[in-house]
């Protein structure tokens, strides 16, 4: 079985989906002969923005997640798992191909999957497979009809409207009621699942995605009971910012709880796979969108009733390329070559292998132009900045929140904490190490320290390997910032929805060709 999937490496991409249509026939013949029931559903459960440790499951006692602690109670917690960018669309990108963000054509922001991109869930589809996804889509409309159905949520909420709408910076909310979660539609589809067939699903959330609405909740969480990060300052604004993302949370544990309770009732809990994680971290400052762990690192949970210990941890690194394989291998099939990670299952029967020694991540244009790259082991993190020019500006929706007005207030007050100040400092410096058993907040930088130098040296070379081995190689032009760095609202520049790369590409082409006419330098100053 493994030929085929060599041949996908050098079949250019218009072939591959004839290509793919011979091996779903294959699929379909394997399915034959597979018995209904004997291989596992799949749940894969995604939040949106939800830090790795903001459940009582990784350690926050402030935040009632009663249904996902359970989860960790019923199965095993994996404390080293990181995604491979923290941004929201490429990070799905990353997940459903099992590629890294930059070989996807769809690694910055609401750029749409292409269609030749091959995705796990066709190949569970193909083999017999029930596949449907329920809730926060943002993958665009060429790869919607791997999935079986697809019910998506109204993304109001979260986006600012483009044109003369935009111009007033607000949100325009349509949803209302249990729909601002984005998880209404989760029952409704396992209610919907033909009853003869393993099914997967790709339930996902929008909470803890902002905007926040105050009185979700009958006991929301109160602003004196939530726990800060060091570089976030501690004001009574930021404490009710926490405390509104706290209450999206709790909003997400109980649709959770629901899904749980309805496996139960149809009587497939026992031979279902349930996967939780987030998509990125936390949607404040120096969190979402950054690759230091607050960025990338994940709540990754997985309940297999008889395979997994309950109440088990586990400490080896896993990377989200990881989860591609791994629902392959819990349907009976191979991975393609084309997937980059190791399926994580072995881990469940010995939490303590090892089954990767770094793992990678990346950070493109998002709201703001950005790239830079990070390899990381158990206890190092490497950082490279590419464009150490631009500051390090949260995402567009971070900059308009209560938690980044008061830092901007603050620095204007001259009162800002260093912590704090990272995000505003330019130029950054090209390189950044952490040592994540003393530092777990990566605050201090170890790059120019002599006694890390070939911790340093050893980290450089994994990821030139790394970059090499996947063709990670410089854009020719600089994206367009969408949005004011210092106001988070919008300018001109920006479309939605957001033209694909192809598209772009050729548009700053254009523009880029039109100003170097009468300004030679625009790219370095942009
Ligand atoms: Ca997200």
């Amino acid at each position: 079985m493994r030929e085929w999937c060599r041949i996908d490496r050098v079949i250019p991409l218009g072939k591959r989906v004839s290509e793919l249509a011979l091996i779903a026939a294959l699929f379909s013949f394997l399915a034959m002969a597979v018995q209904a029931g004997s291989r596992p559903n799949i749940v894969f459960i995604i939040a949106d923005d939800m830090a790795w440790n903001d459940s009582g499951a990784y350690g926050n006692p402030y935040v009632h997640t009663p249904n996902i602690d359970r989860l960790a109670q019923e199965g095993m917690c994996f404390d080293q798992a990181f995604l491979t960018i923290s941004s929201c669309s490429p990070s799905r990108a990353s997940i459903i191909t099992g590629r890294y963000p930059h070989q996807t054509d769809a690694e910055q922001l609401h750029w749409p999957l292409p269609a030749e991109q091959l995705t796990f869930v066709e190949l569970l589809k193909a083999s017999g497979y029930w596949t449907a996804a329920a809730g926060k889509w943002h993958l665009g409309g060429a790869v919607k009809d791997r999935f079986d159905e697809v019910r998506e949520a109204d993304v109001s909420g979260f986006q600012l409207p483009t044109g003369e709408a935009a111009k007033a910076g607000r949100i325009i909310q349509k949803a209302e009621g249990d729909a601002k979660s984005g998880c209404d539609q989760w029952l409704p589809t396992l209610w919907a699942r033909p009853k003869d067939r393993p099914f997967f699903l790709w339930l996902a959330a929008l909470d803890p995605h902002r905007d926040y609405d105050e009185g979700i909740l009958t006991r929301p969480h109160r602003p004196e009971t939530v726990r800060l990060p060091p570089y976030v300052p501690d004001t009574p604004g930021t404490r009710a910012d926490f405390a509104l993302y706290y209450d999206e949370i709790t909003r997400l544990d109980r649709f959770i709880g629901e899904v749980m309770a309805e496996l139960k009732k149809q009587g497939v809990a026992g031979n279902t796979f349930v996967l939780f994680i987030s998509d990125n971290g936390r949607p404040f400052p120096r969190d979402k969108t950054t690759i230091y762990d607050s960025g990338i690192k994940a709540p990754f949970i997985v309940r297999w009733p008889s395979r997994v210990k309950p109440a088990s941890r586990c400490g080896s690194l896993v990377s989200a390329v990881d989860i591609a394989p791994a629902f392959l291998e819990l349907a009976g099939l191979p991975a393609p070559d084309l997937f980059e990670g190791a399926s994580f299952l072995p881990l469940l029967r010995d939490p303590e292998l090892n089954i990767r020694d770094h793992v990678f991540a990346e950070r493109n244009w998002h709201d703001y132009e950005d790239r830079v790259r990070a390899v990381r082991d158990r206890r190092f993190k490497y950082i490279r900045n590419f464009y150490p020019d631009l500051p390090n500006t949260p995402p567009a929706d971070v900059v308009r929140s209560p938690s980044f007005r008061e830092m901007i207030r603050l620095r204007s007050e001259g009162r800002l904490p260093s912590e704090g100040m990272n995000l505003f400092i330019k130029p950054r410096p090209t390189e950044e190490l952490y040592d994540s058993w003393a530092d777990p907040h990566k605050t201090r930088n170890l790059a120019g320290d002599p006694a890390h130098t070939i911790t340093l040296n050893r980290l450089r070379r994994e990821l030139a390997r790394w970059q090499q081995a996947t063709d990670d190689t410089e854009p020719p032009f600089r994206t367009l910032d969408e949005f004011d760095r210092e106001t988070g609202l919008a300018l001109p520049v920006r479309v939605r929805p957001r033209p694909s790369k192809a598209q772009m590409m050729k548009q700053f082409e254009k523009y880029y060709r039109k100003k170097k006419r009468v300004l030679p330098v625009v790219k370095d100053r942009l």
